[in-house]
């Protein structure tokens, strides 16, 4: 084969799958794409059987959309016989062949990645060049202009940078309606006998996927209905769930926001992440259909809803993934709490007397998904305030999610919810005690334990969990302004009461494995 007659080998990841990508407006004689079903990818870390299924299924739906396109794939399934199931070792495999005169990759999300690909510049024989994925919103340079300097970050600053640069809800120069942040009306609890609308869920039938994956003894968590999968795996219906969501969900969306309930697992969210994560969708086009959603509604939508999602993705989507790239491969070890707790059971079997780790968990073993308040308040808050190892959180929040790829699981988990990075993400450690989570929820109502109590057998583990959480770290959060509160009313308790919660925390501590 001569030169001339030579294509570029061009690689799509599983999280790539952008068919405006500016590849392929070029002419399509003049490269290959290649995408590869690896037994590393699926099994790096525990993954969810739908987190499986919707990636593959995903993948495979999107191959066949480049060959509609006109795109020449080579397309290497988990069952290949030929398949060394490695990235770089499919890649290399293809190059052996002589077909190809240069490499190209799109900038991979994960660190891991990055760097396997960037070994493949010293060790292919051809160039080998990486472009931009043309899917975010901020830019490296974007994020180190404003954290230089900084040994903290505040979210706000960096999404206000970022709706002023791309004028999202913003008139003369000035926030819409006077405001930047409509939190404070964000935060109510599911009224008694409120239904939200039914949430947007497809039925595909993903058996062969799901016999596939068995069959190569890929090892998974939680279940599925492989008859009906209920997940978006093309872009054609990611626009549905868009659709949907901006119709039906969007004009209460701010206000449940943080709400939980048993009877509702999606309330008024958007289920909108795999398909943002893996690029079917790209966040301008999301947070523009939301705002013209929000003008053409007469007043249906009022600015609190609009503006409560726009901040979740041109916010703290974009603020996740400049802090990952900033601090990443360090962060992923930090433990600035030295976190040591095993993490029980009941995270992988729902087991538990503790009605609302046992509904968040049962709920993400079912459907690989809970709403951010569950991650955080719930799942999260139990783990920061037992002192789980932030090893095994992150372990299993990017195992069981549909949505979870390391660039944005790590900074929400490590960082917001285990403030293992000693407050880089979050300016204070995200943590409550039982009361919270009564004020947001149904879950109390249903539980063995009792919300209002502390001491007693039956008193709720996070009441007394959350007072010895404090007086453990007092050291390092007592100067902090933004928990001054819970420190002052430490203050006005009894030495008796203070004793009585350290006994009982040292209980519920190593009783552990059986709450
Ligand atoms: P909605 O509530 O409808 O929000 C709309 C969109 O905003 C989401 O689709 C998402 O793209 C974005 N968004 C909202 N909050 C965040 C956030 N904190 N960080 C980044 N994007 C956000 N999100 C992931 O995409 N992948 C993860 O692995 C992940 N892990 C998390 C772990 C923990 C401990 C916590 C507290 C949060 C995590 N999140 C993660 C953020 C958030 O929980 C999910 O994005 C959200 O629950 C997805 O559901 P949805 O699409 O219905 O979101
Ligand atoms: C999540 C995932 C899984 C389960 N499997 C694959 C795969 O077999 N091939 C692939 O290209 N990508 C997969 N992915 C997504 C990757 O983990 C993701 O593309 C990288 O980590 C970069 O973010
Ligand atoms: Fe959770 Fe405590 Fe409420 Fe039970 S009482 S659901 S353990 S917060």
């Amino acid at each position: 084969m001569t030169t001339s007659n030579k294509k570029i080998l061009r690689i799509v990841l599983g999280d790539q799958l952008n068919a405006s990508h500016s590849w392929y407006m070029e002419d399509k004689k003049t490269f290959d794409v290649l995408m590869v079903e690896v037994r590393e990818e699926a099994s790096y870390v525990r993954h969810h059987i739908q987190k499986l299924v919707a990636f593959f299924a995903s993948m495979r739906a999107f191959s066949e959309t480049l060959k509609d396109l006109g795109v020449s794939v080579r397309y290497v399934p988990l069952d290949d016989p030929q398949n060394s199931h490695s990235l770089c070792g499919e890649i290399k495999r293809l190059v052996a062949t002589g077909e190809y005169h240069k490499v190209q990759y799109q900038a991979p999300d994960e660190y891991r990645v990055k760097k396997a690909f960037e070994d493949l510049h010293d060790n292919l024989k051809i160039p080998v060049e990486c472009v931009s994925s043309e899917h975010f919103l901020t830019t490296p340079e974007f994020f180190a202009k404003l954290f230089k300097g900084k040994k903290r970050y505040v979210m706000e600053s960096f999404y206000r940078a970022v709706r002023s640069e791309r004028g999202y809800l913003m008139e003369d120069g000035s926030p819409l309606g006077g405001r930047w942040n409509f939190d404070a009306e964000n935060r109510k609890k599911l009224p008694k006998g409120h239904t939200p609308p039914a949430s947007y869920e497809l039925s595909q039938d993903v058996t062969p996927i799901v016999t596939m994956i068995e069959k190569q003894k890929i090892p998974y968590l939680g279940s599925i209905k492989p008859a009906a999968f209920p997940w978006p795996i093309t872009r054609e219906e990611a626009i549905e769930t868009l659709s949907y969501f901006c119709k039906h969900l969007l004009p209460l969306f701010g206000l449940y926001q943080d709400a939980m309930h048993t009877d509702h697992a999606f309330l008024y969210h958007s289920r909108l992440s795999f398909s943002l994560n893996v690029k079917h969708l790209s966040p301008d086009e999301v947070i523009k259909a939301a705002i013209s959603a929000f003008e053409k509604s007469d007043g249906a939508i009022s600015l609190a809803q609009i503006e409560g999602f726009v901040r979740q993705i041109a916010g703290w989507r974009e603020f996740m993934r400049g802090v990952y790239w900033t601090h990443m491969p360090e962060y992923e070890s930090l433990n600035a709490l030295n976190a040591t707790t095993p993490l029980p059971h009941y995270f992988w079997d729902a087991d538990t007397k503790m009605n609302c780790v046992k509904h968040a968990v049962k709920q993400s073993l079912e459907e690989s998904y809970a709403h951010h308040i569950q991650r955080l308040m719930v799942t999260g808050n139990f783990a920061l305030l037992t002192g789980i190892n932030p090893d095994e959180v992150d372990e299993w929040y990017l195992g069981i999610y549909i949505d979870a790829l390391q660039w944005v699981q790590l900074p929400n988990t490590r960082g917001m919810s285990q403030y293992a990075d000693g407050g880089i993400v979050g300016t204070k450690p995200y943590m409550s005690s039982g009361a919270y989570i009564n004020k947001m929820s149904n879950y109390c109502s249903g539980c063995f334990y009792n919300h209002k109590e502390k001491f007693e057998d039956k008193g709720c583990p996070f009441n007394s969990l959350y007072w010895d959480f404090l007086m453990r770290h007092e050291e390092t959060l007592s100067k902090n302004p933004r928990i001054g509160m819970g420190y002052q009313l430490l203050k006005k308790m009894s030495s008796e009461d203070k004793e009585a919660i350290r006994t009982k925390a040292a209980h519920v501590l190593s009783n552990i494995e059986n709450l």
